[in-house]
């Protein structure tokens, strides 16, 4: 049986994560953690339990892992790259000193940990196309530095303490379910909420900016396979580089025009997400996940466009009989 703790589980990732978890260990608890004013609500607060969990507060960490047994801690508590660049100190804040206090308390009452890294943790000096597993992290941003600390951190838990630290590094995260917030990435999200609502959609990136992307499915199943991958079998932990696709925002305009003729899209450069996007890989070369954990993706641009599209036009059709009923 597995007792997991989510932490940031009413979060872009978070809030699906938490539903595949309790599907999945239907006998275990799977605790939503939240802060207050992101409170659970509908089927995520009536299919378990969940706790007040704030990462900067170590005793509610371990209040929560106390009272529920847990074994498994998934850190998805995180300011995203263009927000963090507006609030450093509150990146740093969560994303390191959180990820401390999550540490901590796993090395005492002996948890796995989950913590997901990012194509952020690169920058300009890293190889920009197929970037490899292991290569230069000198990341220039907040959010990077906050991922690279994050991955060394775990990695010294693990060989120090003996915590059972996995990680991946996410592409840009694409979801009908929760819409992200901040992030450099986010675009691959809204264009397709642009496209659905019958909106012309103005790109904060230019063409030719490529970045990795991932259909949230597969961003699930990376961050459950791994958890469950037999040790053994590991060389790296903290943090595989996974991929399934790599675009610029001409490809996926283009890709969504196939089955929304009329759509439209003007660029209007957001200079913060176009510098931050320049600093990051294309792409990125996951063989040692699919080596060592036999990671695969399922989606492409084309299977993740059609299912994006289908799941919004029925939420904005339900919205628009709500609206007119
Ligand atoms: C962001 O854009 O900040 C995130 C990421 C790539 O980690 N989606």
């Amino acid at each position: 049986m597995k007792n997991i703790l989510i932490i940031g589980a009413t979060g872009q990732i978070g809030s699906e994560l938490t539903m595949k978890l309790r599907g999945l260990y239907p006998n275990g608890n799977v605790v939503a953690g939240y802060i207050p004013g992101a409170e659970p609500k509908g089927v995520l607060l009536e299919s378990g339990p969940s706790a007040v969990v704030d990462i900067t507060n170590p005793a509610q960490i371990a209040v929560a892992v106390e009272k529920y047994k847990i074994d498994t801690i998934y850190n998805l508590a995180a300011v995203l790259s263009a927000v963090a660049e507006i609030k450093p100190q509150l990146a740093w804040h969560i994303g390191v000193c959180g990820l401390f206090n999550v540490l901590e308390v796993a090395r005492e009452k002996k948890c796995a940990v989950f913590t997901p890294s990012s194509i952020g943790s690169f920058g300009p000096g890293t190889p920009k196309v197929l970037t490899p597993q292991d290569t230069i992290q000198r990341p220039t941003t907040m959010y990077g530095v906050t991922k690279v600390t994050g991955e060394l951190l775990s990695d010294y838990y693990a060989k120090r303490f003996g915590v059972d630290t996995r990680s991946v590094r996410f592409p840009g995260l694409i979801s009908y379910a929760t819409p992200p917030g901040g992030g450099t990435t986010d675009y691959a999200v809204d264009i397709y909420y642009s496209a659905c609502k019958g909106e012309k959609f103005y790109c904060p990136v230019k063409p030719g900016t490529f970045m990795d992307m991932m259909y949230m499915p597969d961003a699930l199943r990376a961050a459950v396979e791994i958890m469950e991958a037999d040790p053994a079998r590991l060389i790296h932990r903290n943090s595989f580089n996974i991929a399934s696709m790599s675009f610029d925002p001409e490809m996926i305009y283009d890709k969504i025009k196939e089955y929304v003729p009329d759509f439209e899209m003007e660029y209007k450069i957001d200079p913060l997400r176009q510098d931050i996007a320049d600093s990051w890989p294309d792409s990125l070369d996951d063989s040692c996940a699919r080596y060592e954990w036999d990671w695969k993706p399922e989606y492409d641009l084309d299977a993740m466009t059609k299912d994006m599209l289908n799941h919004l036009s029925l939420k904005f059709q339900e919205h628009l009989h709500a609206e007119f009923a």
